[in-house]
């Protein structure tokens, strides 16, 4: 028996009620959601992506449908109850789309993990949901291995691994009747970016987020017609809702799944696929911009090319449109709630310059005199999953989150993104905490001192850089990497450089200071 959800810090019933009464909440459960769509829309469109094993797959709604259902069985087979969580951590697969259903159908918990997640992430938030199952696809990472990495770590009963590598998509299913819960319910868990400590998680509702969903494909102008392309690892907050996935879902649009985010297959779908829809972070902007300059695909469906996650620099903004055809939409959210968007009405100098507005006239801002952004809202969380010391950072006595972020906010509401006060690296969009890296590396024999720091990078906007003190009179050590990957971390969290430093700054209380130590490493890089 798994344990039940802890209780989460929801809003106060005055806000519930509010957000209720002006009808931004409503009962729609995820379950609801799916039967919905997948009848409303059964004829068109819901998926264009290959399976596990490289097979394409297109599929209808209805399709899309009979797949969640099978998705319910094969759970049900792996003891998956109502009420469970299950970490799922597959890359861009059309079976990713017949699991997140399905658990939405059997009122399971998805906590939303990414493919380059290794056994340190995965146990982590196993441990910390008490997951009853790990989701992975078997023809990407050795998954029995993993799992059972995963099984050695974990403090809770191991989870069941369910590898959708062995699924046969052809087998046929009955639907069963959709479980009964509240809309106000805790649906799924999404995850933090880290700061201290790993990734923490996020508990959201049906009622939360499928409002900034519909709000969300609003503001997009989704509909039916709609083709999103979906570059980025799908379980991310920024492909999944803003608009993402539910939001082309929610519409009766077609998602389109790259199974790797490369300008050649990013490409070759748009052009076929013809789509207009399209997220991206500022790097992987950046390489299609160049490479679209080199081989002038044919982009002219490209209606809206949306880049978040991270700050995208003003000149490459310059030149989202006129190389990749569709305007650009700067988004600047949070897996936390807050979402703002430049629209597509707003005059080129504001798409241009600033990273939005927030998505809807409830979001409460609040600014203060050096640029940190708070915010409360109706698709905003109180508080993390099983995270008390962090609630007591991260929100204030009266429900705002503490956004970590520097803002400038000009009159017409608009954000400007200028630094962060978080402790935290912003690897293109990938949020990494330090000691994600620095506590793995200390372990290592000859290392007596780690500090990992973003230093600018034209590229990534930040890249990983690790300062190292080790042994005196010992050689460098030139297994870290392996040893950070032995360690079981993310493949997305290896650094990028290693140096070697025989002193790091410090405070004058005697801690390591990041701030001095990413002034030192930007300025011996520049020299
Ligand atoms: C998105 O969500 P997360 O949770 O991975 O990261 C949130 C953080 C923000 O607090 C901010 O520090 C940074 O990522 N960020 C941006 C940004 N968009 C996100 N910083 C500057 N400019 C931007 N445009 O990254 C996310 C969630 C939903 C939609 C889009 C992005």
């Amino acid at each position: 028996m798994r344990s039940p959800l802890a209780p989460v810090r929801s809003w106060p019933e005055e806000a519930r009620q509010r957000y209720r009464d002006l009808g931004l909440w409503t009962d729609e459960t995820f379950a609801n959601f799916v039967a919905d769509r997948t009848s409303r829309f059964a004829d068109r469109t819901a998926v264009v992506g290959r399976d596990a094993d490289g097979t394409e797959h297109r599929w209808t709604y209805a399709e899309l449908g009979r797949q969640a259902d099978a998705a319910v069985r094969r759970l049900r087979r792996a003891e998956v109850a109502p009420g469970d969580r299950v970490v799922v951590a597959l890359p861009n697969v059309v079976e990713y789309a017949a699991v997140v259903l399905g658990l939405f159908r059997l009122a399971a918990l998805p906590v939303f993990a990414l493919p380059t997640h290794r056994e340190t992430e995965l146990s982590h938030f196993c441990d910390v949901a008490d997951a009853a199952a790990l989701v992975l696809c078997g023809t990407d990472t050795d998954a029995v291995d993993l799992h059972g990495k995963v099984a050695a770590h974990v403090t809770v009963e191991p989870p069941t691994l369910v590898d959708v590598a062995g699924w046969d998509l052809t087998e046929e299913a009955a639907p069963d009747a959709p479980e009964r819960v509240s809309a106000e319910d805790v649906a799924f868990l999404q995850l933090s970016g880290g700061t201290t400590g790993l990734s923490k998680l996020i508990p959201r509702t049906a009622a939360d987020y499928l409002y900034s969903v519909r709000r969300s494909a609003t503001i997009c102008e989704l509909d039916e017609t709609t083709v999103m392309l979906v570059p980025l690892p799908v379980s991310h907050n920024f492909s999944m809702s803003s608009p993402g996935v539910l939001g082309v879902w929610h519409a009766g649009g077609t998602v389109v799944l790259a199974r790797d985010p490369s300008p050649r297959t990013a490409f070759t779908l748009i052009e076929r696929e013809r789509v207009d829809i399209v997220p991206l972070v500022p790097p992987l902007a950046q390489a299609w911009i160049s490479a679209a300059r080199r081989r002038e695909p044919d982009l002219s469906s490209l209606r809206l090319v949306q880049v978040g996650g991270a700050r995208l620099s003003d000149a490459v903004a310059a030149q989202v449109q006129p190389v990749l055809h569709g305007r650009l939409q700067q988004v600047f959210g949070m897996a936390e709630g807050l979402v703002n968007y430049t629209r597509p009405d707003d005059p080129d100098e504001v798409v241009l310059t600033t990273q939005g507005r927030p998505m809807s006239d409830h979001d409460e801002v609040r600014v203060d005199d050096e640029g940190r952004l708070q915010t409360r809202g109706p698709y905003t969380i109180r508080g993390y999953y099983r995270a008390e010391a962090a609630d007591r950072d991260s929100f204030t006595e009266d429900g705002f989150y503490c956004t970590g972020d520097l803002v400038r906010r000009l009159p017409s509401g608009h954000l400007v993104v200028t630094g962060r006060e978080k402790d935290q690296i912003n690897r293109g969009g990938e949020k990494i905490g330090p000691d994600e890296i620095e506590t793995p590396l200390l372990a290592h024999p000859d290392v007596l001192d780690a500090v990992a720091v973003g230093v600018p990078d034209d590229l990534l906007g930040e890249r990983l850089c690790v300062a190292l003190r080790i042994e005196p009179g010992r050689p460098e050590p030139t297994d870290l990497a392996d040893h950070l990957r032995a360690a079981g971390l993310a493949t997305h969290k290896l650094p990028d450089e290693f140096r070697f430093l025989d002193a790091l700054p410090e405070t004058h209380v005697g801690k390591n200071s990041r701030r001095d130590l990413r002034r030192v490493l930007a300025r011996r890089w520049s020299a």
